[in-house]
């Protein structure tokens, strides 16, 4: 399988986040990629090409052109304040406030986020830019006909929805790339979420849509960030009604549970008759992730591989989350030797 990979994502690394009401280190940090790069090519699973330049065209498919405007210019203009930090939220238009935009640099970057979880620093406008342009170059592997392709992406996406960053996550990377699909004859798409987290920003970009099927196994919202989305009856609406499908499950689950869960989601994407599959492959599903509560062992991953293959779909696996930086690169590259062996 090819991988994909830009260089770029180390001009991301911001500082600090707020847990527990503490300033910790981002967990979401450049050795994660670094990671699974070394895996990648420690188990020789393929060739690593770095990604072409596909411009920001078929990320305006996704992205409105002021949140990229404001994402693009943000931290010039944090530079032009003086600001010394990483820019970073910390006022959102919440329900008794009116959503309007203001003038002010961090009133405009409350508006264009739900949190305080994606700082914007020096590079990160290049990094995301690069990871897009990573998912995108994975896509045209596979519209030329690949069977698969990974695309190695950070920051990752599936939180980030049209206009809106927010949970480590600024462009959203499987979309773009979905959307790359339909923009090139394709008709039907599913995005298979693994992630611990609901891909609350993927669900929302798609929620009206046919053309696209979603499917997305996590921590049950109720209990687990994002909180505010991703609960088992949201089923998209209007024309997308039957094409969003949640599987929110309790902490600490398990393969069996888990595997469960993929067991149904897999069910529904065969049932919608996708001609292609796009997975958001998060690994902070394993029992050692510092900020996740499921229990999945290593070899789990490779069984998860094998089940997604039984689809028999071209698949296109874009990065998302996993913070066990020890074990991501094993964790990662065991879902595509699963797929790839299958
Ligand atoms: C991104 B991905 C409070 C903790 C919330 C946000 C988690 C984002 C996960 N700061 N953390 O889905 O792996
Ligand atoms: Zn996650």
């Amino acid at each position: 399988m090819l991988t994909y990979y830009s260089d770029d994502h180390h001009l991301h690394h911001g500082k600090c986040e707020l847990i527990d009401g503490q300033l910790m280190p981002c967990f979401e940090k450049p050795q994660r990629a670094d990671h699974i790069l070394a895996r990648v090519k420690n188990r020789q699973l393929g060739e690593v090409r770095a990604p072409r330049d596909f411009g920001l065209a078929p990320i305006e498919r996704i992205h409105s052109k002021a949140y990229l405007e404001f994402f693009k210019g943000a931290w010039a203009s944090w530079q032009e304040q003086g600001g010394k930090g990483d820019l970073l939220p910390f006022t959102w238009p919440a329900r008794t406030l009116r959503r309007m935009i203001p003038n002010d640099l961090h009133g405009q970057l409350g508006y264009y986020s739900f949190d305080g979880g994606a700082p914007i620093t020096a590079g990160t406008w290049q990094a995301a830019y690069s990871a897009a342009q990573v998912a995108l170059s994975a896509q045209a592997e596979i519209a030329n006909g690949a069977h698969s392709a990974f695309a190695l992406c950070r920051p990752p996406g599936h939180h980030a929805a049209g206009d809106v960053m927010g949970g480590y996550c600024y462009l959203n990377n499987a979309a773009i790339a979905a959307q790359a699909f339909l923009d090139q004859g394709r008709r039907k798409v599913a995005i298979l979420d693994v992630d611990y987290h609901h891909g609350n920003g993927t669900q929302d970009i798609f929620y009206q849509r046919s053309d696209v099927l979603f499917a997305s196994i996590h921590g049950d919202p109720a209990e687990e960030f994002p909180f505010f989305l991703g609960y088992a009856d949201e089923l998209g609406e209007g024309a997308g009604e039957g094409c969003n499908f949640n599987y929110p499950l309790p902490m600490g689950s398990t393969w069996e549970t888990w595997s469960a869960a993929l067991e149904q989601a897999c069910q529904r994407i065969a049932d919608y008759g996708a001609e292609v599959l796009v997975v958001s492959l998060g690994v902070d599903t394993y029992m050692e992730d510092p900020i996740s509560q499921f229990k999945l062992d290593s070899p789990d991953y490779l069984a998860m591989g094998r089940r997604i293959a039984a689809l028999g779909l071209p698949t296109l696996f874009i990065m998302e989350g996993g913070y066990a930086v020890e074990a991501i690169g094993v964790n990662a590259v065991n879902v595509l030797e699963g797929f790839e062996g299958a």
